[in-house]
């Protein structure tokens, strides 16, 4: 199956990075958008709401006309399928609250710093997402005996910096990360229809894994017997590090054990007394074990997990206690997950910057 080359236009992006803005996110790039949650809007053990949700793009967001729109399903299947919007809604469908985190969420902790969008801590966020279990449709095209892969592609393309051909947003999934992921093909985010920039009218999501493999204005899969070297694939989102000496490279699959601090806000003023420290914990690995707390470089102090444990969705979590005297702590905290997975003090710098799962701390000023 060759992707289509049909010019898809793109929705206004003075109109989308305005949109951003009058919501609080905090835009790095408006060509394409790239916008994050700033960290007090990351509110523990729930949903954030559509608008507040951080944004990545790697092309201008395509408007797709839904009655045009089809899911095409071919390569090494047994019955290509070519879905309209409303036979996908004939299918089974089911809801999940997940977190999605973009791999590169954290960059700017990076020393020395390294090139690309320069998120803080606030490219995450968790949604319950709605639509048709991957495998439905899978198995409705019976996906032959040698298909290694799936390629999905997106609808939206473009040149990369300082190229002048043009390429479709694409990813693969091994076929058995694709069948045992409880993948979901999804229509709908927090009971409204997606909306344009996270996807419309249907992105896969990928539970557990970093956004990118998440793919947004999905029109195509392809199911393929040999390993995908698209650019997403190959050339971006790989960890590129150095292990004795030598450089290994590694592609992003599972979100990190992560936690984030979102209250007190970094450099917030509190009166002294009681002092709530409430965050968020995920990881994509496993559910998250535990979240420990160190305030004014003390000891490791156990928080209370709150909230209901979903598998892919973060943990809310808090520690309350009490500081009587006026001064400045740092307020540390990490997540184990129950793998045993912790996170690192440090940063593990990698050339292109993704995964950086250290501690977070965040400085509080008792009066
Ligand atoms: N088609 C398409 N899908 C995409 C991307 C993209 O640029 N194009 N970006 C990916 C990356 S890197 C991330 S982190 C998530 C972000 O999803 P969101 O913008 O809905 O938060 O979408 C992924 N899916
Ligand atoms: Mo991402």
């Amino acid at each position: 199956m060759k992707p289509s080359d049909d010019i898809v236009p793109a929705f206004d992006p003075d109109e989308a990075c305005r949109r951003a803005m009058d919501a609080g996110l905090v835009v790095h790039r408006a060509h394409p958008l790239n916008c994050e949650t700033s960290i007090p809007a990351l509110i523990g053990g729930v949903v954030m709401p559509n608008a507040q949700f951080y944004v990545r793009n790697h092309f201008q967001i395509p408007v797709l006309d839904l009655s045009a729109w089809r899911l095409n399903v071919g390569g090494l299947v047994e019955r290509p399928l070519s879905l309209r919007f409303r036979d996908l809604h004939e299918l089974r469908s089911q809801a999940a609250a997940v977190t999605l985190e973009c791999a590169g969420n954290g960059r700017s902790g990076f020393d020395p710093p390294i090139e690309g969008e320069q998120w803080n801590l606030g490219a995450v966020g968790t949604a319950e997402w709605t639509g048709v279990p991957l495998v439905e449709v899978l198995h409705r095209a019976g996906v032959k005996p040698e298909a290694s892969e799936l390629v999905f592609r997106g609808a939206d393309a473009g040149a990369l910096p300082g190229r002048t051909e043009t390429i479709r947003f694409e990813r693969s999934l091994k076929l058995e990360d694709a069948t045992s992921s409880d993948a979901l093909l999804a229509f709908a985010m927090n009971g409204e229809p997606l909306p344009v920039q996270h996807g419309y009218p249907l992105r896969l999501i990928v539970p557990g894994w970093y956004g990118v493999a998440s793919v947004k204005w999905l029109t195509e899969i392809e199911a393929v017997d040999a390993p995908f070297s698209g650019h997403f694939q190959v050339n971006a989102y790989i960890y590129e590090w150095e292990r004795d000496g030598e450089v290994v490279s590694e592609p992003v699959t599972l979100q990190m054990v992560r936690s984030l601090i979102t209250e007190p806000a970094p450099n917030e003023e509190v009166e002294g007394g009681e002092l709530a420290i409430r965050g968020v914990a995920w990881s994509g690995a496993a559910p998250v074990a535990r979240v420990e707390v160190s305030i004014g470089a003390g000891p490791w102090q156990e928080a209370h997990l709150v909230g209901e444990q979903t598998r892919y969705s973060w943990q809310g979590w808090e520690l309350i206690t009490r500081i009587d005297r006026p001064s400045t702590i740092a307020v540390r905290a990490r997540a184990t997950d129950v793998a045993g997975r912790t996170q690192p003090d440090e940063p593990r710098w990698n050339r292109l910057g993704y995964g950086n799962n250290a501690v977070q701390e965040v400085s509080v000023r008792i009066s």
